[in-house]
């Protein structure tokens, strides 16, 4: 059994944490040539966001091929020095598992576009209601509707993402067997890790119409999701017992997440969950800008806590990845208090019962972007709600304003490594701005400091 309940992860979102190529994206070898710096933080094990093949509508969530490494990442030979340096130092990774959907260019996708039925069956084609009218009304988590019209099938596919992310029919077992033989070839490397991206979202239920919200209550924790994580865990990865896995848990329930992350190791190891990171959004809206409650904060965590423990259920514990803004901006203070708050909010995180999961730049105190103009912004969800929020009327000064708090770019900002030219990055031109304030918050200011923030966020 491994002792991920005594553990720590560190996630690396690979584009943004360090370029050995200089062509302004990191890459895996940038990776490899950190891990002595990640070592130090007393990380267990690093959770690499999807490196996979991908046109990188949504960088790399839009996976073309499970089973090869997108160039621009690098090589297998370069993920295999990577997992052997970090096995070295007793890191382990973690891959990023994109099951609920794939890019519209995976040749699957392709191939059910030119009507071949057995690969329109691997995802979700529904007739509409009436002519021109969708098969229901629900809205993308990134803007807009969840179906695309095929003209020349008169039907529409789901996408609960991306118009380029199709949605995967995980009711037809030919999808789960692939799905299955993909982690069956990253355990054949090696790999003793996985998180699975929004995996409550697979089973999906009835296609109706939702006058109550935006239809996540229908593909949300859907009928056949425990039977589909567990026939999952028996096929692949409970057949190695030194295997931890995550799921990333979209509006789930406490209820479904007792069993999702059960001690009985019949789905899998633990969850994200992300309801204490909705206490500034309005209800399930996050495109407001409301104070945080703070209280509420408190009674989520501590419920989560308890009601985790009571079910012998085990939590993920963290602030930050690459979907939510820096927690020091958010909920700390970017000034006078900065350090303080940023040490306060680490200390948080490791203590609570769970697996903390530090983000790339949290054990330095990393803030928000701070961008003025669009052309600075890359992320397709903030592009769409920038745009979204004004056809809703508000002035485009306000539409910045909440950008500029909510906005998934905040952490995708390069890691800042040193004072230096692109805080030490990339030589070439980075694909999104380094954050200004790179001169005063680095790495290596950050180790010579003997009061550093990043004392707490380690093992
Ligand atoms: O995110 C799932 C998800 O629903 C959110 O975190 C989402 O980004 C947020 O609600 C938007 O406001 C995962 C990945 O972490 C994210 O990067 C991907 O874009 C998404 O799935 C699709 O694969």
């Amino acid at each position: 059994m491994s002792d991920f309940r005594r553990s720590v992860g560190y996630q690396i979102y690979p584009k943004s944490f360090c370029d050995s190529k200089g062509d302004g994206r990191g890459d895996l070898k940038g990776v490899t040539s950190k891990l002595d710096y990640i070592k130090e933080l007393g990380v267990d094990y690093i959770w690499l966001t999807p490196f996979f093949v991908s046109p990188q509508n949504d960088n790399g969530y839009d996976v073309e091929d499970y089973y090869n490494i997108d160039p621009r990442y690098g090589t297998m030979e370069d993920f295999e020095e990577l997992a052997a340096e970090a096995g070295k130092r007793g890191i382990r990774l973690m891959l990023d598992m994109v099951f609920n959907h794939t890019s519209s260019r995976h040749e699957w996708f392709k191939k059910a576009m030119e009507g071949d039925e057995k690969y329109k069956n691997y995802y979700i084609f529904r007739k509409g209601k009436a002519p021109g009218v969708p098969p229901t009304n629900w809205e993308s988590k990134f803007g807009g509707g969840v179906w695309e019209y095929v003209e020349k099938f008169d039907e529409y596919y789901l996408h609960l993402f991306d118009v380029t992310q199709p949605d995967l029919n995980w009711d037809n077992e030919e999808v789960r067997k692939e799905l299955q033989k993909v982690i069956r070839f990253w355990m054949g490397k090696g790999v003793k890790g996985f998180r699975f991206d929004v995996v409550n979202l697979i089973s999906k239920s009835v296609y109706e119409d939702d006058y109550e919200g935006d239809g996540r209550r229908f593909y949300t924790d859907g009928p056949n999701i425990h039977r589909y994580l567990r026939e999952l865990n028996a096929a692949t990865f409970g057949t190695d017992t030194e295997i931890i896995t995550v799921g990333e848990m979209s509006s789930t329930s406490m209820e479904n997440c007792y069993q999702y992350g059960n001690g009985d190791g019949k789905e899998l190891s633990m969850v994200f969950s992300f309801h204490h990171l909705k206490v500034d959004f309005m209800g399930n809206e996050k495109w407001v800008l409301v104070p945080a409650d703070f209280q509420k904060l408190k009674n989520i965590l501590f419920s989560w806590q308890k009601g985790m423990q009571e079910h012998d259920a085990w939590n993920a514990v963290f602030w930050c990845n690459h979907d939510q803004p820096r927690v020091v901006s958010r909920f700390g203070n970017e000034g006078r208090y900065w350090k303080a708050s940023a040490k306060m909010l680490a200390a948080t995180i490791h203590l609570l019962r769970g697996m903390p999961y530090i983000y790339q730049g949290e054990e330095l105190g990393m803030t928000n972007a701070g961008f003025t103009d669009i052309s600075q912004y890359r992320d397709v969800e903030s592009l769409n709600h920038f745009r979204i929020l004004q056809d809703k009327g508000l002035t485009e000064a306000d539409a910045y304003r909440i950008l500029q708090v909510h906005s998934r770019d905040n952490s995708r900002t390069p890691m800042q490594w040193t004072a230096g030219k692109n805080g030490g990055f990339t030589n070439g031109e980075p694909w999104i701005e380094v954050n200004k304030n790179c001169d005063r918050i680095n790495a290596e200011a950050e180790l010579a400091d003997p009061d550093s923030i990043s004392i707490f966020t380690g093992n």
